[in-house]
């Protein structure tokens, strides 16, 4: 398992030539930083006491950012709305190939300043709390494929604006084989220019884990703190991420992710009361979920660090000696995907935790599609997915696995990450379920679980559930036998369900999915012995039409078209 970053070693060996001249040059920076009035104001005193007011000083201050008008598009984090039809003919060709490469609005975005201001969204409470003198200082790391330069220069400036001088010890922007041309010389060109921004590439298309793997290894800061492309970082984001760490290295921690709206660019954040933390589902997909209460009844304040079973994966900071001991990243995962929880269940169940920090907030962009080329003829997703249910899960993995009727294709060797759980002698995977995330859903609690397929026609009961979904009637597909969206589980309460998504009837003519309540209701379901699904509140039963294409709700009859073979399997 071999990678050759290219960039890595020269930067590593420059960068020891270069270690002298540059902690001179720091050294002067720091200085030049400072203001010249505190310092004139200091002579006369003895030493000691100036080096003192110099570190506080330093502690306080902010890069000075270049005056913004005030009423310039997208200040203040206001949305940036433009009527297409205003536009000029050539206007409107860049508006639209400006969504086309990026999937957001980058017409707006290119008319919002790099230094654009936003508000100060920390609750009042966040500004009582103090942080450490020395605190540990960062890394940044930003990976990008082909991202568009305002949105990546605003990313790098409300780093280099809103981040402590003496916490920020450099950012890392990882070229991830772009080819977009404003990222080559320009970028290069741009960066010199930024003290503390180095620009390293990947020989070749890597995919988002390894262009992280080459930023970690050029990366000389205590702490490392990964980032996407399109981020915009708040006032006071960083301090207190780097001040749990400093607490205790295993503090794994992210900031609130707030949402840059991928139309107007406009920034919203959320209170701490509306927060939500990490979960996953048994495809092994990342969702977001209210605190739970087990989590809440542990908290003092609502600014107390949130411990959270996952992390969404873009943006958290880590100790680089204990990122380092945990095992960095899997290499062998490719391009985008499964490294988020990989990395959360690791953490959890290797001694560390993970956290949702209250008072740190930082804006995404968050798409609806992805812009870039993904791996042609491989699904990532699920190859990286099974790399880590293969090394994290134990009996668990099942379940995952059911979800595509074990067709685990290749995978690759993971054997090294095998060696790396045994070394680091972690918890099982039921022990992370026990005690980190006890309210998730189990499978193997499941009634029955797999295709329910109709006696009348060789057809299946399916239905994707997500948000796109969710109301909508539930129709009939003929049966494939690859689970996906014809998998479902009957829980001991009832529920016919797929992760959060529940068969719900309230009347009328057809069955819909709903998010899973748990109030039994419209919800609840009996698979009966003469193998009728039937609904209690309505005393209706499942029956297919004529031609098999539909699903309705009858009276019960007891005729095939009511009759269904649902795959049982022993929990495993
Ligand atoms: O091949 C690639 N090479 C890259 O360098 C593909 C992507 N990338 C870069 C890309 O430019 C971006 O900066 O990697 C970053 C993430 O890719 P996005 O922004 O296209 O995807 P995303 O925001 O949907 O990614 C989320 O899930 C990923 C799973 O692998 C990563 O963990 C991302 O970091 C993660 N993003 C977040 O957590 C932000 C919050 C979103 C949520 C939920
Ligand atoms: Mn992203």
């Amino acid at each position: 398992n071999h990678i050759h970053f290219g960039d890595g070693d020269k930067l590593r060996h420059d960068r020891k030539i270069h270690e002298e001249e540059k902690l001179n040059l720091a050294n002067k920076i720091q200085l030049d930083m400072h203001e010249n009035r505190q310092q004139r104001e200091d002579t006369g005193r003895e030493s000691a006491k100036k080096d003192d007011t110099l570190r506080y000083k330093r502690k306080q201050s902010l890069p000075e950012r270049p005056y913004v008008d005030p009423n310039a598009p997208g200040e203040g984090g206001k949305a940036v709305v433009i009527d297409k039809d205003k536009l000029s003919p050539e206007e409107k060709k860049k508006f639209d190939d400006g969504w086309q490469k990026n999937a957001f609005n980058q017409y707006a975005s290119d008319m919002i300043s790099l230094h654009r201001s936003l508000p100060d969204v920390r609750d009042p409470e966040c500004k009582d709390l103090k942080y450490k003198d020395n605190l540990p200082d960062t890394s940044v790391v930003v990976c990008f494929h082909n991202e568009a330069w305002s949105v990546l220069l605003r990313t790098v400036h409300s780093i280099i604006d809103r981040s402590p001088p003496h916490l920020l010890k450099e950012i890392i922007l990882v070229d991830d084989f772009s080819d977009m041309d404003h990222l080559k010389q320009p970028l290069e060109e741009y960066a010199a220019k930024l003290q503390k921004v180095k620009v390293v590439r990947t020989k070749k298309r890597e995919g988002l884990i390894r262009a992280r793997l080459l930023g970690y290894s050029v990366a000389t800061g205590e702490v490392l703190t990964y980032l996407d492309s399109h981020c915009e970082c708040a006032e006071g984001w960083l301090e207190p991420l780097l001040g749990r760490i400093a607490e205790d290295k295993r503090h794994v921690v992210a900031p609130v992710i707030g949402n840059i709206n991928d139309d107007t660019l406009q920034f919203a954040w959320f209170n701490p009361d509306q927060i939500h933390v990490g979960k996953f589902d048994w495809d092994l997909t990342f969702n977001w979920m209210p605190i739970p209460s087990y989590v809440k009844d542990k908290m003092n304040s609502k600014v107390d660090p949130i411990r959270s079973p996952t992390m969404a994966g873009g943006l958290f900071s880590i100790s680089r000696e204990y990122f380092t001991e945990l095992g960095t990243y899997d290499p062998g995962m490719d391009i985008w995907g499964g490294e988020n929880l990989e990395l959360s269940f690791r953490v959890w169940m290797c001694g560390g935790t993970l956290e949702i920090i209250p008072c740190s907030h930082v804006g995404h962009i968050f798409r609806k599609r992805s812009p870039y080329k993904w791996r042609t003829g491989v699904n990532v997703v699920k190859k990286n997915s099974i790399r880590l249910a293969e090394v994290w899960m134990d009996e668990y993995k099942n379940y995952y696995y059911e979800r595509f009727n074990y067709d685990l294709g290749d995978y690759g060797d993971v054997t090294d990450r095998k060696k790396l759980r045994e070394r680091l002698q972690c918890h099982s995977f039921d022990w992370f379920v026990k005690n980190v995330y006890p309210d998730l859903f189990v499978p193997g609690e499941a009634i029955a679980s797999g295709e329910i397929r109709s006696k009348a026609k060789p057809m299946c009961i399916d239905s994707a559930v997500d948000n796109h979904n969710y109301h909508k009637p539930v129709n009939m597909w003929p049966c494939h036998n690859q689970g996906g969206n014809q998998y479902w589980m009957l829980s001991k309460n009832g529920e016919i369900r797929r992760d959060d998504g529940c068969l719900d009837y309230s009347g009328g003519e057809s069955v819909i999915v709903y998010p899973c309540h748990g109030q039994k209701g419209n919800q609840e379901w009996q698979y009966r012995e003469d193998n009728s699904i039937y609904h209690a509140n309505t005393q209706k039963c499942m029956e297919t039409s004529v031609d098999g294409q539909k699903l309705t709700m009858k009276t019960c009859t007891g005729i095939d078209r009511q009759i269904w073979t649902w795959k049982r399997k022993s929990p495993s």
